[in-house]
């Protein structure tokens, strides 16, 4: 990440409409692309503390029209909350000084500030079953509330962000360029994905019906709350746009139906969790019964395989060119991701028939209703 100063962050905090005056900041989260950090504002006796985020511009090409779809994203979602009198939650902006949803600075960086949400508790792995099934059931009402957001369609913040096959033929020529001359020692990595290339035309987004979905739904994109338990807040939009719903199941899995971290160094250690995944599909379909098609849940088995396969190669490719994409915290970091991605997919192939099975019993009742 850049290297911003406190007083930095703080000046570029008086930017915005906070309530208070800014006592302290500090880094917050480990987001792999934009950066973020928490603001304490001493507001008389009341603190009150804030998200504010750096948006990668080199990532999010377009940061204003991202700002767009997100504000019109909160907005409805508020809307729904409100009318439906829900102790649910979602993020809200807040405007900078000069009434717009974000700041440029002077190195043309763009900045946004959303209110912290008092609360909630995100998890990196499930400590259990009942975690699993209210963080699918958050993101499946997320897809749901947002099935009737009026207008036009969100701009596109990352183009082809879900394209599997664009995703391979671009990791197949950075292996044939070899700039860095790193294949030769990831030949087995490299081989692992190339077998499983038939995996990167399994959903195409233009097979599915077309939808706002997250795009992002690893299982810390979720608050639930701290004490009931209960999935309360969505956050991290920037990838919010019209897409297949089947990454955002799948992306769910990877990260939850998992017994490790992302990047285990230890293999050994990151197998596929069944019992986690039926609880997935039972709360993602609670949610989602009403919007889904049978072709979708026809994939919901496959899906998680096919994300983690594009997780393994895009984090294979990063490491060909050189680390340029996600942070990364130590040498080799990419290489981590890519065997424990690669693992879990080894692992999901194998339960793949227990996988249908389960997806058959919850759906069911659905498809035969
Ligand atoms: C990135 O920055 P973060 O952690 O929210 C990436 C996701 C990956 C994820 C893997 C815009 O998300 O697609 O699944 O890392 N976001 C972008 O940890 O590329
Ligand atoms: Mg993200």
């Amino acid at each position: 990440m850049a290297i911003h100063t406190k007083s930095f962050i703080s000046e570029v905090g008086h930017q915005f409409n906070l309530e208070g005056y800014i006592g302290s900041s500090e880094v917050h989260g480990n987001g792999n692309v934009n950066d973020t950090f928490l603001l304490f504002c001493e507001d008389g006796d009341s603190l009150n503390r804030y998200t504010l985020q750096r948006i990668n511009h080199d990532v999010f090409k377009n940061p204003e029209g991202l700002m767009e779809n997100f504000s019109r994203v909160t907005r409805h979602l508020q809307a729904k909350i409100e009318k439906d009198g829900s102790d649910k939650k979602c993020l809200n902006l807040v405007p900078a000084k000069d009434g717009r949803f974000f700041h440029k600075d002077s190195n043309g960086n763009y900045w946004r500030v959303t209110k912290f949400v008092d609360g909630g508790r995100s998890f990196d792995v499930p400590e259990d079953i009942h975690q699993a099934y209210e963080a699918a059931k958050a993101f499946g009402d997320f897809q749901a509330k947002l099935a009737d957001l009026p207008g036009d369609p969100l701009i596109e913040t990352i183009p082809d962000f879900h394209n599997t096959r664009k995703r391979f033929e671009h990791f197949r020529s950075v292996c044939n360029q070899d700039k860095l001359e790193r294949v030769a020692e990831v030949q087995d990595l490299v081989d692992f994905a190339v077998v499983r290339e038939h995996l990167a035309d399994l959903i195409k987004v233009e097979n599915f019906p077309s939808r706002v979905v997250h795009n992002d739904t690893k299982l810390n994109n979720v608050l639930l709350h701290k004490t009931t338990g209960e999935g309360m807040c969505v956050v991290d939009l920037d990838t919010v746009m019209t897409g297949c719903v089947l990454h955002d199941f799948g992306d769910l899995v990877r990260t939850a139906a998992c017994s490790a971290l992302e990047d285990e160094p230890e293999v050994d250690k990151v197998f596929f969790l069944p019992k986690i995944f039926g609880a997935i599909v039972e709360g993602y379909l609670k949610a989602t019964s009403n919007i889904l098609e049978s072709s979708e849940i026809e994939h919901l088995a496959v899906a998680p395989q096919v994300i983690t396969y594009e997780l393994g190669l895009r984090f294979l490719t990063d490491y060909l060119e050189g680390d340029v994409y996600f942070k990364v915290k130590r040498p080799g970091h990419n290489l981590d991701r890519v065997r424990a991605q690669f693992k879990l997919l080894a692992s999901m192939e194998e339960h793949f028939e227990q996988a249908k099975q389960i997806v058959d019993l919850y759906s069911r009742p659905l498809l035969s209703g």
